[in-house]
């Protein structure tokens, strides 16, 4: 009799606890995500994460105990939940499974449990972006917030489209402070970028340590655009970067810009300037009387320091030895410190080298780069010459370089000025920025299609994209975000999600609450008009 009246009470109690209003949350395909993934299935209730959750990972990966803390960390401030990270037990899963590593993951989201299933770390890291997005906005407060914390149950499959998805700083033009590259580097790993590319020296600035020609930084590294004081990194620091970036699955390619947009490095040893280079009355090298060249093509006299805009009138002495031992110490030393796969050699604008002195010298340049055991990057003029096999060429301007890389069997990086160019500006009042290239609006970064964007050139024989940030009119934190915002997220979503997918019309809707994302985390975005915000 006991027992029975206990049970009766016990079905009525659940009767109530199940009459309880069913949580509120809109659909996934509501939430905002970006880049879009491959495939949804909503199934229109709630996940509601509260102050008992926590986080199990799972799997032979050294690195998911890292992405549960990430995870973890990235809840606990507008939550305030600790949420405890283990191997033994959680309601949110992080397994990587056996198999051949891929970027693919799952995600599946039930009212009591989360799963994030991946063959590979990244793509575990990836599902968490996407967990994370699936949150009200409040979750990128730095402070608690009074919310339900709901999350829309489904499954999502995701892959990327590309495998290289990267942005480039240019820390030349303006010196740019490791604090601030890791604010970048903490907003690319929200849209699954994985390259960073840094252009680590031109004519203005040379921003990386190298031991064995120390001048590069104290002379190279002392001015930038305007002619402020410039800086550089160690090459502690440079690893300080590299690992910062790799916790969050992205990679870094050093760019050393050869054998153009070198002055600065010209400016730090004279040697390495081609033939005469005598300022007006310098006696120096006089002989009785007369210029003795050969004592000046040895030493010739270093080039000033430069704090312009202009682009292509620097040159390395391609016909020197002394130049290759330079170079080769330079690849070595950065290669040394980098454990990606890449080593971009720039190659741009290198108008003042005569053509088969270029071609000479970037063949010899890729030789060196190889043989420290890194693959070749380079901006599309490369492919004028004869590209080893592997070697990447990134098509910004010239359709036929695009051309020549695929005969030569080469892949290409896509980084066409007219959509990528985050240092464009977005119409005609924008307050800095270039338009030699375009005017580049929210809705001209994201309708573009990789793929058939260049005549001949198709998936097939594409690496990826990168959308590289100049910095010539770019001096601080806040015209970083200003050009990078909203532009690198549709940029993000041309890398990752399948055309067939993507439509503006939704992209809208979706940045507007990624917007309100950016508000919170006071990212000054540029407030496009095209966008409801
Ligand atoms: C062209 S793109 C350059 C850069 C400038 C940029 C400014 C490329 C390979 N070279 O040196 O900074 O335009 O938009």
């Amino acid at each position: 009799m006991k027992s029975l009246l206990w049970s009766a009470i016990l079905v009525a109690a659940s009767i109530v606890s199940s009459c309880q209003a069913p949580i509120q949350v809109a659909p996934i395909e509501e939430a905002g995500l970006i880049p879009l993934p491959k495939s949804i299935n909503s199934t229109g209730k709630g996940f509601l994460l509260t102050a008992d959750a926590s986080i199990q990972y799972k799997g032979a990966g050294n690195k998911l105990e890292t992405i549960a803390n990430y995870l973890s960390d990235r809840i606990a401030p507008a939550t305030g939940f600790e949420m405890p990270v283990s191997q033994t037990f959680g309601n949110i899963i992080l397994e990587q499974t056996n198999g051949e590593a891929s970027e693919a993951y799952q995600l599946t989201i039930d009212e009591n449990e989360v799963k994030i299933t991946s063959t590979s770390e990244a793509g575990i890291f990836y599902g968490v972006q996407t967990f994370l997005q699936l949150f009200p906005t409040e979750i990128e407060s730095s402070y608690v917030e009074s919310v339900d914390w709901v999350v829309p149950t489904g499954s999502i499959q995701d892959q990327p489209e590309f495998e290289y998805r990267g942005s480039m700083l240019d820390v030349a033009r303006h010196f740019i402070s490791i604090e601030d590259v890791k604010h970048y580097i903490d907003q690319m790993a929200k849209f699954k970028f994985n390259y960073l590319h840094l252009h680590l020296t031109d004519d203005q600035g040379w921003r990386i340590e190298i031991k064995s020609w120390p001048k590069l930084t104290e002379i190279g590294g002392s001015t930038e655009v305007g002619g402020g004081k410039g800086g550089f990194y160690t090459q502690e620091e440079y690893k300080e970067i590299v690992a910062y970036a790799a916790d969050q699955f992205i990679t870094v390619v050093p760019e050393v810009d050869m054998p153009g947009h070198t002055n600065a490095a010209l400016a730090s040893y004279g040697e390495l300037n081609p033939g005469v280079n005598l300022p007006d009355g310098d006696v120096s090298t006089m002989v009785e009387g007369k210029i003795d060249f050969d004592i000046l093509d040895k030493n010739p006299v270093p080039a000033e320091l430069y704090s312009g805009i202009e682009v292509g009138f620097s040159t390395l002495a391609t016909n020197k030895e002394r130049t290759y031992q330079f170079v080769e110490d330079v690849i070595r030393e950065i290669s040394e410190i980098t454990p990606g796969p890449y080593f971009h050699i720039g190659g741009d604008e290198s108008h003042v080298t005569e053509k088969p002195d270029y071609i000479y010298f970037v063949e010899r340049v890729q030789e060196l780069v190889q043989k420290y055991g890194k693959i070749n990057v380079g901006w599309d003029e490369i492919a004028t010459s004869k590209l080893l096999p592997g070697t990447i060429s990134q098509f910004w301007a010239e359709e036929e370089n695009a051309k020549l890389t695929k005969e030569q069997g080469n892949k290409i990086l896509m980084s066409p000025a007219k959509r990528t160019y985050l240092d464009m500006q977005y119409d005609s009042t924008t307050r800095i920025g270039l338009h030699w290239a375009a005017y580049i609006e929210l809705e001209d970064s994201y309708k573009w299609d990789p793929s058939t964007y260049v005549e001949g050139i198709n998936k097939f024989d594409i690496l990826g994209v990168e959308a590289p940030l100049w910095t010539e009119t770019v001096t601080n934190r806040a015209d970083i975000e200003y050009m990078t915002f909203p532009r690198l997220a549709a940029i993000a979503e041309v890398a990752w999600s399948t055309k067939d997918l993507r439509s503006w019309e939704d992209f809208q809707r979706r940045i507007a609450i990624q917007g309100k994302r950016w508000d919170i985390n006071k990212i000054g975005f540029y407030r496009s008009p095209q966008v409801n915000w």
